[in-house]
């Protein structure tokens, strides 16, 4: 507010009124705040996740080694085959079809008595020629040859 509008308005109230009611005086007595800014709202959302494109090739699984499964029945005081060639890497797997236990023993893999029904697996990963025989009857003899 400027002195001269102090003047005329401590001077000549009636005029000052009619003049602050009129469209020549805008000056409004108190200061108004400035308007507080508008604060932004918090932002909660999350940008949804971008899903792009896997830039990797579907790599196939490694097929598995060669090596595959054979097995040796136990059968009437018998192991059949009685000599049998794998490769490198295979599982025997001996089972035993007789009512009465037998148990693998030798000098690279030894099982437990086996009754009617269970199995014994022994995988050959170095190649020679392996004897074998029944711990309960000696007489039981087989040959796994790895090559
Ligand atoms: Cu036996």
């Amino acid at each position: 507010m400027t002195h001269a509008k102090k003047f005329l308005f401590a001077s000549c109230s009636i005029v000052c009124t009619l003049i602050l009611t009129g469209a020549g005086c805008t000056t409004t007595p108190t200061d108004v705040p400035p308007t507080a800014p508008a604060q932004n709202p918090p932002v909660q959302t999350q940008p949804a996740p971008v899903v792009a494109p896997s830039p990797m090739p579907s790599v196939p699984a490694q097929p598995a080694p060669a090596a595959s499964a054979q097995s040796v029945t136990i059968q009437n005081f018998a192991f059949n085959p009685a000599t049998l060639t794998v490769k490198k890497g295979t599982t025997v797997t001996w089972t035993n079809n007789d009512p009465m236990p037998h148990q693998i023993k030798s000098a690279a893999f030894n099982s437990n008595p086996l009754s009617n029904g269970q199995s014994f697996s022994f995988t050959f990963d170095q190649t020679g020629t392996f004897d074998y025989s029944c711990a309960i009857h000696p007489s039981m003899q087989g040959v796994i040859v790895v090559e």
